[in-house]
């Protein structure tokens, strides 16, 4: 597997100490500057480093501000922040720890120190992403897993409740996917659910909504924010989206066609409490609906 180079922000008022930090650390990470404080939250908005080297004395706003920014911004605040400061009084690198910073380096620096500590962190860095990878993502289909759509439609059931939006829920479940396996092969399975959970993806392109691997071969998609007649149409034309893949499946009764059933449910938009798990097992009801009535086919 390629490696991708990481992307350090170096953030200081003075050419210079951007110019040292850059030789020191170019030949192994991608460098992007800021002599701002403004422009060290927009960059690091923007391009989502994996480490920012902040400078505490800048000509707008302080190093500490851009550190209270960016741990107080959902979108930032995981990344981590190492104070690279003339400011060299123990009360100086307190306040800079206890606003969430990881390091805080003294200048003038040794760049051999400096650079192994800096590969230290990005190491940690780099293996925190790999095991958010393992506890977020199902591992066969590369989508969200189960353990990602309890946590997102908790959110959303909050977020629904407090803005008085509707959120849509779609369970969708493979028709005799147990003779699929039986014909084809546990293997052919696995390719399957692969090209369903594709196939999902492209079909659901707002950026607020969620399509995860439910369980075995169900597949969950949690609309945010949706009428009742969006969700119904969406869950039809995913539907149709996977009759359409035309994959052979000569133990189906369906055409000899792999096809889906599915379930479809809108919370109601009173206001009052949304109760998420009576959503769900009524979504898990039209899709048990669905299948009873001959499957390929959507209930709501
Ligand atoms: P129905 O139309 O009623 O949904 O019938 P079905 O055969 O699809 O449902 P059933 O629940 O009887 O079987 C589900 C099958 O899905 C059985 C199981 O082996 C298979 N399955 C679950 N997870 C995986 C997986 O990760 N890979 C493969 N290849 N098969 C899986
Ligand atoms: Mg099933
Ligand atoms: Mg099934």
């Amino acid at each position: 597997m390629v490696k991708r180079r990481a992307t350090i922000l170096i953030v200081d008022d003075e050419r210079i100490n951007i110019q040292i930090l850059d030789n020191a650390l170019s030949d192994q990470y991608n460098i992007l500057a800021a002599m701002s404080g403004e422009q060290a939250i927009k960059v690091a908005l923007e391009s989502r480093p994996c480490l920012i080297l902040l400078d505490i004395i800048l000509p707008d706003i302080s190093g500490y501000e851009v550190c209270k920014a960016l741990k107080n911004n959902k979108q930032t605040s995981h990344i981590p922040i190492i104070f690279v400061t003339a400011q060299s009084l123990p009360e100086d690198e307190l306040k800079g720890l206890e606003l969430g910073a990881i390091d805080y380096f003294r200048k003038p620096f040794l760049v051999p120190l400096i650079k192994v500590r800096i590969r230290n962190q990005i190491e940690l860095v780099q293996k925190t992403a790999a095991l958010e990878q393992l506890a977020w993502i199902d591992g066969l289909t590369g989508i969200p897993n189960r353990r990602s759509f309890d946590k997102r439609y908790f959110e959303a059931c909050k977020y629904a409740v407090r803005s008085k939006r509707r959120i849509c829920l779609i369970l969708l479940d493979i028709d005799f996917f147990k003779q699929y396996n039986d014909y084809y092969g546990h293997a052919q399975g696995d390719v399957v659910l692969q090209q369903v959970a594709r196939a999902l993806e492209q079909g659901v392109t707002r950026p607020l909504d969620l399509v995860a691997r439910y369980g075995g071969e169900e597949f969950v998609i949690l609309l945010t924010d949706s009428s009742e007649k969006e969700g119904a149409l969406l869950a039809e034309k995913v539907r149709q989206k996977i009759e359409d893949l035309a994959i052979p499946h000569i133990k189906s009764n369906i055409n000899r066609t792999l096809t889906i059933s599915v379930g479809v449910t809108t919370s109601s938009n009173d206001g009052g409490s949304l109760d998420s798990k009576a959503l769900l097992e009524t979504t898990d009801a039209c899709l048990y609906e669905a299948k009873a009535m001959g499957r390929n086919t959507v209930v709501s």
